[in-house]
């Protein structure tokens, strides 16, 4: 590799061409805002990243990884890459629909039935589109990685039927369409920043809250709720965001280094997450103490009728073509 950059920059030089890329790359220190923690599978790929990037930097770039909210909340740490004043954030893209509202498609209800769906969607036209939109506000999204599939704890009984849903007092994302969601269902759903959470469960402020099953380990909300259900009732993705500002002026080749290192990032960070999903229901089960249900069928369908209409209700506020170009994408990919 070395040898073929030394044999660029002599080519180019005699060529009287600009110096290549590799001449390009300047001593930097990249900060990334995370709130989950940092032995979350969003750890694995950061970690992923970071070697990816001393490799291809040479070592000029140091990438500084902050978790648990420790530079603030995803909707705060996405502001500042806006700004231009923080350069990375991992962020569900839930809580970022005040800037981009077409993200609030992947916060309808039983939108994909799978990961293989997901990743489908995510990483073919439909998550280039998104992604495009993102430039349009000052974000660069680097890479689709997953948070997953959502569950429902909480510390009052199991929820097993739609009725169970009543009155409890849950944590939603910072997002309307899982506001309107939750009440649909007869919860009395409350908009907090992830940060926040495992205070509000602890105090009893709130009941309950929803998060996969990594994230319920890995944040320790085994330590202050009850009860988990397989509700899987939403997948959120996570977005590799950067400051465009910041991308705009680092050079082409400096451009793909992110590129390149947030996709090996997402392999692996893919990978982790699928793999410890079952190693993390069972820890929050037999260490945590949780007690765990399934959902039937029969009450499964219930709720999915229940929360049916959320679809409409947020279509023109989605985009009503952003939520028609998504039910196309998945009709076709069902089709096959
Ligand atoms: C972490 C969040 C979190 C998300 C949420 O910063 O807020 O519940 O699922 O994991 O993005």
């Amino acid at each position: 590799m070395k040898t073929l950059a030394k044999i660029c920059v002599t080519t180019a030089l005699a060529s009287g061409l600009a110096l290549p890329a590799v001449a390009e790359i300047q001593t930097r220190t990249i900060s990334v805002s995370n709130g989950i923690a940092e032995t979350h599978p969003v750890g694995n790929g950061v970690e992923k990243m970071r070697e990816c990037m001393t490799e291809r930097t040479d070592g000029k770039w140091t990438l500084n990884a902050f978790w648990s909210s420790a530079l603030g909340d995803d909707l705060t740490s996405a502001q500042a890459l806006r700004s231009g004043t923080l350069e990375m954030v991992i962020t569900s893209t839930s809580p970022l629909v005040g800037i981009e509202p077409a993200l609030g498609v992947f916060d309808l209800p039983f939108l994909f039935a799978n990961e293989a769906e997901a990743d489908a969607v995510l990483d073919g036209p439909f998550g280039e589109m998104i992604s495009e939109k993102m430039a349009e506000n000052g974000l660069v999204n680097l890479s689709f990685w997953e948070n997953g599939f959502r569950n429902l704890t909480n510390s009052v009984r199991p929820v097993a039927s739609l009725s169970d849903f009543e009155g409890l007092r849950v944590r939603v994302m910072q997002n309307n369409i899982f506001l309107d969601t939750f009440q649909a269902l007869g919860t009395n759903a409350m908009p907090m920043a992830f940060g926040e959470v495992f205070t509000a469960l602890e105090t009893g402020a709130i009941d309950a809250q929803e998060n996969p099953y990594v994230t319920i380990d890995t944040s320790q909300f085994y330590e202050v709720q009850d009860y988990l259900s397989a509700t899987r009732h939403a997948y959120t993705p996570f977005m590799v965001l950067y400051s465009k500002p910041m991308f705009d002026s680092y050079s082409e080749e400096e451009q793909q280094i992110l590129r390149d290192c947030a996709m090996e990032g997402q392999t692996v960070q893919r990978e982790v997450s699928r793999e410890l999903s079952d190693t993390a229901l069972a820890h929050v089960q037999e260490e945590g103490g949780m007690e765990f249900n399934e959902i039937s069928e029969e009450n499964l369908a219930e709720i999915r009728e229940r929360v049916a209409p959320v679809y409409d209700r947020h279509k023109e506020e989605i985009g009503a073509d952003v939520v028609d170009q998504m039910l196309a994408t998945l009709e076709e990919l069902r089709a096959e």
